[in-house]
């Protein structure tokens, strides 16, 4: 009597373990997905508000930006125009700086050491503070 009972309990909790470890996997696999799309298209771009400024200036790629630091390090040319915080126009001495890029700059085919011209915008109240919306490789002869 007692071991049909007990191997049908064993048979009946293998058989909800199995189903577990089928829902868990499903479940694994719907959230993976669901990152996956959902970081995909454009992380940084959805929920930004309009720029504070932008510009348009020449520099020179640094640093690519990798997995794991989706920073552009740019070294940029002097920005006379910049404006601060405060909307005071202190300009910005050439050097070299971070900058966010969004998803759709292609970069293909750049490297270190690139002359480009690009534009960043600015977010002082949002981040990123610097987006850098357009990208493009110059030609060594437009350099002074
Ligand atoms: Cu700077």
């Amino acid at each position: 009597m007692r071991r049909p009972a007990q191997s049908r309990a064993v048979g009946r909790t293998r058989v909800v373990v199995v189903l577990c470890v089928v829902a868990l996997a499903i479940l694994a696999g719907a959230i993976l997905f669901a990152q996956m799309r959902g970081s995909n298209p454009s992380p940084a771009q959805p929920s930004l508000g309009p720029a504070d400024q932008q510009y348009t200036l020449d520099g020179r790629i640094e640093r690519l930006p990798t997995d794991r630091t989706p920073i552009i390090h740019i070294r940029h040319d002097d920005i006379p125009g910049f404006v601060d915080k405060n909307g005071q126009i202190v300009g910005m001495r050439a050097m070299s700086m971070p900058f966010d890029i969004a998803p759709d700059v292609d970069l293909t085919g750049l490297a270190p050491g690139d002359l480009v011209t690009f534009t960043f915008e600015v977010r002082w109240h949002e981040s990123p503070n610097t987006l850098v919306t357009r990208l493009a490789r110059r030609t060594q002869t437009n350099d002074p």
